[in-house]
């Protein structure tokens, strides 16, 4: 029996390491790194990875070295309370690692959350995204770059549309459903609201993931390195749906994104 347990609690950190090391060569690391900011994020997660890695490593090899030492059956135990040394060793230390984190996460949590970040740059608004069980709704600003009709109070309510309210009235805007189409090599905002519950935009690639809240307009910005295809997924359990809360997100070069909405809005023209 005794070899069964040791085969086994030998077997799984072998493994474990195992599939680590093998992992960046199998693609089962991290996916493509697609956005401007997913460096810098990326970056971060590297070196967290350092820190718990060597922690890791250090505990393991002190929990070796204390089973192997002390394994011998003439080996006595010693029983005391207290080390004060010790504890505030392993009281000063961690907190000493997380102010660290804490200092160093800044500049890359305010890249990409800050709204002053993108203030004054060429960061362009294309589409308001908005969660609903089960589903992602995405609204275009239309031909004229704008939300709404430029100028134009299109619920009526005495406010020119800014889409600070929910609702779709009738604008030149264009909607689809489950396909967020971006184009490439911009800085572009989108935002982020939802209808219902809790949800969460959730791009892998481009490292981003923000929650939809319920009355909330919440811009995200990045900018996409690379035309492709790329699955958008809600990353917050939102109902019994959540699992099929997935849609495309499809970045193409300007021009084709520019022709791509042309059409659509005439599309969605002829049925107004
Ligand atoms: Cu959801």
């Amino acid at each position: 029996m005794r070899i069964v347990w040791t085969v086994l609690f030998v077997t799984v950190p072998v493994l474990s390491i195992g599939f680590f090391v093998a992992a960046p060569f199998m693609n089962w690391w991290l996916p493509e790194n697609l956005s401007t900011i997913a460096g810098d994020i990326d970056r971060m997660f590297y070196v967290i990875l350092a820190i718990t890695g060597a922690i890791f490593a250090l505990t393991q090899a002190v929990l070796i070295y204390a089973l192997v030492r002390y394994s011998r059956e003439d080996t006595k135990p010693v029983y005391f309370h207290e080390n004060n040394k010790l504890e505030i060793a392993w009281s000063v230390v961690p907190a000493g690692i997380l102010v660290f984190l804490a200092f160093y996460q800044l500049p890359t949590w305010g890249k990409a959350k800050y709204v002053t970040q993108i203030e004054g740059k060429d960061a362009r608004f294309v589409a308001m995204v908005v969660g609903t069980q089960f589903d992602w709704r995405v609204r275009y600003v239309g031909l004229d770059g704008q939300p709404g009709k430029a100028g134009v109070d299109d619920d009526g309510d005495g406010v020119v549309d800014n889409w600070t309210e929910l609702g779709f009235p009738d604008t030149d805007d264009v909607e689809t459903v489950a396909e967020l189409r971006l184009p490439a090599n911009e800085l572009v905002i989108i935002r982020l609201t939802s209808n219902d519950v809790l949800h969460s935009f959730f791009v892998p690639q481009f490292r981003i993931k923000q929650d939809a809240v319920p009355g909330m307009m919440i811009p995200v910005w990045f900018q996409a390195t690379k035309p492709g295809e790329y699955e958008l997924v809600c990353a917050e359990l939102c109902g019994w749906g959540h699992y099929r809360m997935r849609g495309k997100l499809i970045v193409q070069e300007r021009d084709k994104f520019n022709r791509w909405l042309e059409q659509l809005n005439a599309e969605e023209e002829a049925v107004r």
